[in-house]
């Protein structure tokens, strides 16, 4: 059978996803996953690097995974599972951690702004984050990651990780490519269009969730920041607002923005906003109600994710394997009944 290119991507279940992960990330998982062979994580260890109740994140990491399937992931094609069940992650992010220099972590954009985001609580994993995320992607040889445009630095450890390994003990990893969409790649605040929609945001009003109610939907659109002007003009440095509703009405419709700009010639911000808000209500109708169908069968998402967890490992197996070897780590040689070893025979054999 022909070997289709791999990819791996992860979200984590840290909150309500928000339709800036369908479009940086969810969207583009589902239309590569005909042609490629895909592993899709709910990346509960990175979630943990800042505080999580432990019963929300059981809870919402199980709603991950449902909005993963309501949003058009089929579990057929792809293998669909939870970080924490697959133990060869955390394993081969130690072995990345002793060929990762202190400064490359410091230097993260990501880590930086956390660590001011969460300043009573910056712990080592927080630091460690984007070697966890390389070994995430390393374990499963993974080609392509699509991921948001915030995520690529962590890409770019991950491939200098990849190149840096297989020049010092041979070549073992494959060096991924990210896959970053050209249009919502990074979906902005509502409230601050010059800040990135976040599900951690405070004021509700500024993150559009996947599962939000048509009143929701249309309070958040009708309040949404815009920018001083008339004209519908796509323009990203100087009208982030407006270009943002003119992203997220792409993506309810697919018409391009040249389009966008032609339906609106002549019109103003109040009847894009009126559009977007009916097209975001059809748009989110469907993966809201699959999401409700399947959140009342947590027996199904239970054993999707088992299935999921064994099929993956099977494959992280293999890298993790081979990577101890090429460490020179001393393979461990099956235990055989009634062989003696060492300790039987000293005198401490008791003890
Ligand atoms: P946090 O919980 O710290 O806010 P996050 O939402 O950025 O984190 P994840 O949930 O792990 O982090 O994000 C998963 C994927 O969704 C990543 O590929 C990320 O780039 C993408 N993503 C998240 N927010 C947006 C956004 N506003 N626009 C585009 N892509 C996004
Ligand atoms: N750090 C990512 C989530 C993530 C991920 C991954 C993405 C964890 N492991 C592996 C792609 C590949 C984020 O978006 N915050």
């Amino acid at each position: 059978m022909e070997q289709r290119p791999v990819i791996l991507s992860g979200i984590q279940p840290s909150g309500r996803l928000t339709i800036g992960h369908y479009t940086g990330a969810l969207r583009n998982w589902v239309s590569l996953q005909q042609s490629h062979e895909c592993y899709f994580m709910i990346a509960d260890l990175h979630a943990i690097t800042v505080r999580q109740d432990p019963a929300e994140l059981r809870q919402r990491t199980l709603e991950t995974a449902a909005l993963f399937l309501a949003c058009g992931i089929d579990p057929q094609q792809s293998v669909l599972f939870v970080q924490s069940h697959v133990p060869e992650h955390t394993q081969l992010s130690w072995v990345l951690a002793c060929l990762t220099g202190m400064g490359e972590c410091s230097r993260m954009t990501q880590f930086k702004e956390k660590s001011a985001q969460h300043r009573h609580n910056v712990n080592v994993g927080l630091f460690a984050y984007p070697i966890l995320m390389a070994a995430d992607i390393l374990l499963y040889q993974a080609d392509l990651v699509p991921v948001g445009a915030d995520q690529k630095q962590h890409l770019e450890l991950t491939r200098n990780l990849a190149e840096r390994f297989n020049h010092y003990y041979g070549t073992t990893f494959r060096v991924p490519e990210p896959y970053i969409p050209p249009l919502g790649a990074k979906i902005m605040s509502l409230q601050e269009p010059r800040k990135k929609m976040s599900k951690s945001d405070p004021n509700e009003n500024a993150v559009l969730f996947l599962t939000d109610s048509p009143e929701a939907i249309r309070r958040k659109i009708r309040r949404a920041v815009t920018d001083s002007g008339r004209e519908v003009r796509y323009d990203e440095q100087n009208r982030p607002g407006l270009s943002n509703l003119m992203v997220l009405y792409h993506i309810a419709t697919g018409k391009s923005i040249a389009d966008i700009e032609q339906e609106f010639a002549g019109a103003g911000y109040a009847e894009l906003k009126a559009a977007l808000t009916e097209a975001l209500i059809e748009f989110l109708r469907p993966i809201r109600e699959e999401f409700e169908r399947l959140q009342r069968d947590s027996g199904y998402l239970l054993s999707l994710l088992a299935h999921g967890a064994e099929r993956a490992r099977a494959r992280a197996q293999q890298t993790l394997r081979l990577v101890y070897d090429r460490m020179g780590f001393l393979p461990q040689a099956p235990y055989v009944e009634g062989v003696r070893i060492a300790m039987e025979d000293s005198s401490h054999a008791d003890l």
